[in-house]
């Protein structure tokens, strides 16, 4: 499925995942989710990292408002479930994501961006949930995944009152984990992607499907998931191999960057 809104190019092995709406300000439709869930869907196989971009000065500015007109609560509920569908097939999907943030990254944009791995975020990033003053909820998974971030108060906070984040708060409060000069996102999210791409795919598969379901496990239920996993990312050769080049004195050593 082609979609003039989005493209994906695959440099080496990692997968740029780029949003072209920049006219709209890359605002999600309903035809522009499908192709997300497909492109994340059908990745090829040799791709180990991605990078979500979005083209012009916004990373995304949320759900398509002009789509939003009709809908009844039944017809709702279903295109709540499609963006659900589409989010977490870049949550739990084939490899881990990171986006590059820059501009708005409001309301469904903001949803999108927290079903991702890791944010890198431009100075010129602002973060807000205009859900709260358009009379709507979110609907995008936005309500589980950014009060993991943020804490349920602050997204009160930002729903209730309309309050906008810049770049500078909003990396204090948790929603990127890096925080670049402006216009430097892409690159760095790239050469983050590069770095988690050269992982033995166990651990990242770990790191995107176990640590996430062990946070909301009780510590009992957590620690014996985390053996499991312990015991089966361990038993690769590929991690077998890599301790013992550090033993061997060829792997690299953990330093101060
Ligand atoms: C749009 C959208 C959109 C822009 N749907 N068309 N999201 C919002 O409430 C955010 C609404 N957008 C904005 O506040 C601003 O557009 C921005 C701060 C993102 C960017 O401002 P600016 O001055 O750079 O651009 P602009 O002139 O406002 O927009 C350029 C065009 O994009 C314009 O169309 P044009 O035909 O007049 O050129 C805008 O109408 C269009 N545009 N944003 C449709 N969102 C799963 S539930 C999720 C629920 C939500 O996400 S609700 C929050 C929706």
């Amino acid at each position: 499925m082609t979609n003039p809104d989005l493209q994906l190019d695959i440099r080496d092995d990692v997968a740029i995942v780029r949003l072209t709406r920049g006219a709209k300000r890359n605002a999600l439709s309903d035809s522009l989710i499908l192709a997300l869930r497909n492109t994340f869907e059908t990745l090829p196989s040799t791709v180990r990292a991605a990078v979500l971009d979005g083209e012009g000065p916004h990373f995304c500015a949320g759900l398509d408002l002009s789509e939003l007109k009709e809908r009844d609560a039944g017809q709702g509920m279903q295109h709540s479930r499609l963006w659900h569908g589409a989010l977490d097939l870049i949550q739990h999907g084939p490899v881990p994501v990171i986006a590059a943030l820059h501009g708005a990254v409001v309301g469904g944009g903001l949803e999108l961006a927290s079903a991702c791995h890791i944010r890198v975020a431009d100075r010129s990033t602002f973060y807000a949930l205009p859900e709260g003053s358009r009379g709507i909820f979110v609907g995008g998974g936005g309500s589980v995944r950014i009060p993991k971030l943020i804490g349920v108060a602050r997204m009160t906070d930002m729903m209730m009152t309309g309050r906008v984040y810049n770049a500078e708060d909003g990396e204090r409060a948790n929603f990127a984990q890096y925080l670049v000069d402006e216009g430097a996102a892409f690159d760095k999210a790239f050469e983050l992607a590069k770095r988690v791409a050269t992982n033995a795919p166990l651990t990242n598969y770990a790191l995107m499907h176990a640590l996430p379901r062990i946070a909301e496990q009780s510590a009992d239920h957590g620690f014996f998931t985390e053996a499991l996993m312990s015991g089966i990312v361990q038993n690769a050769p590929e991690a077998k191999a890599r301790v013992r080049d550090f033993l061997e004195g060829r792997g690299a050593k953990v330093s101060k960057e």
